[in-house]
């Protein structure tokens, strides 16, 4: 399987995120890819190559128009304003606020656009997510091109981020703009298989009333994990796409004695949908060891998903998501992708 790869991820370096009432250092690092992508060479997945510019058309095909000229010139705005650190929303338009109005001044649009507080814009930002979904674009062309598998190695990760806002470390949805790529490129019916610990909320928004993009995710119960108020098993679709959303949420402490059978039932979901391509949000945040995670996934599991993911039997991009035990994302994240190449 080939990797597609950009150095540019480096352009983005947020420099703190506040988590526990700490100011800590960014959990999303570049580190992180660059682990992934060395793994990656260790075991000759495959060639690696970089990625093609895709302009911003395919990014607007989910993304609200305002949503992505704010993500361009954020930085500029906020520099603007005389503001040397990292962009960081800091209030939002929560219930009984109003929604309706986008405000002017850059701060009031860092709140509008995001879900939370943990998406710093640095100055290579925008060059660093555009990067990234022309990383999953590259991986989706290669797949509507007939290639059976792809990895895209994308950072920073996008799941979590919906039509009009960022947040959870996501900017663009590679994941979904990859889907959507591939529905305007041949494709029937895609489905997009999430097992990053957290929900995909993002992708599930972006697709929740449409019936030709079916999305299942495996995470966290958003009872008692991030990000809380979306991701629920009663959540199903919407109008015409009701039945073709589908979330599995799981207990802190779950092992693969219950994850591998949710994965199993999504699989079977997978298979009665029909679909002509897959999307797998790759994160490894499921992983025992990660630091702000609570799953108990072990290394020797991680392969297993592979082989559920391969008996599908279906074109299959990989997007790279979560996973922040950096030390061992590479051989976690690359375990999924040769599991999946001995299950074929
Ligand atoms: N106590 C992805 O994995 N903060 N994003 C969690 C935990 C947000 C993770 C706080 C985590 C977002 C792509
Ligand atoms: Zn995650």
């Amino acid at each position: 399987m080939n990797t597609i790869y950009s150095h540019l991820h480096h352009r983005h370096h947020g420099n703190a995120e506040l988590i526990d009432g700490k100011l800590l250092p960014c959990f999303e690092m570049p580190r992180r890819a660059e682990m992934v992508l060395a793994r990656v060479r260790e075991v000759g997945l495959g060639d690696v190559a970089a990625p093609d510019a895709f302009g911003l058309d395919p990014i607007r095909r989910v993304h609200d128009d305002g949503f992505v000229d704010f993500l361009a010139t954020a930085w500029a705005e906020w520099t603007a304003e005389g503001r040397t650190h990292d962009a960081l929303p800091l209030v939002w338009p929560v219930r009984s606020l109003r929604g309706d109005r986008v405000p002017e001044y850059i701060d009031g649009k860092l709140g509008y656009y995001s879900l939370d507080a943990g998406v710093p814009i640095t100055a290579g930002t925008w060059e660093a997510i555009t990067t990234s979904a022309d990383v999953a674009l590259t991986g989706a062309r290669v797949i509507a091109d007939g290639a059976a598998s792809a990895f895209a190695l994308c950072r920073p990760p996008g799941h979590h981020a919906a039509s009009a806002a960022m947040g959870g470390y996501c900017y663009l949805n590679n994941a979904a703009i990859a889907a959507q790529y591939l529905r305007d490129h041949g494709c029937a019916r895609v489905a997009i298989l999430d097992v990053d610990y957290h929900h995909g909320n993002g992708t599930q928004e972006i697709f929740y009333q449409r019936r030709d993009v079916l999305f299942l995710s495996l995470h966290a119960d958003p009872r008692v994990e991030y990000p809380y108020f979306l991701g629920y098993a009663d959540e199903l679709g919407a109008g015409p796409g009701f039945g073709f959303t589908r979330n599995y949420p799981l207990p802190h402490g779950t092992t693969w004695d219950e994850y591998g059978p949710a994965l199993a039932d999504a699989c079977d979901q997978v298979r009665a949908f029909r679909p002509e391509t897959l999307v797998v949000s790759l994160g490894v945040d499921t992983y025992e060891h990660d630091p702000i995670s609570k799953f108990r996934l072990r290394a020797d599991d991680f392969p297993r998903i592979g082989a559920h993911i391969a008996a599908l039997d279906l074109p299959t991009l990989f997007v790279m998501e979560g996973g922040y035990a950096v030390e061992d994302i590479g051989v976690n994240a690359v375990s999924v992708l040769t599991g999946f190449e001995q299950g074929r």
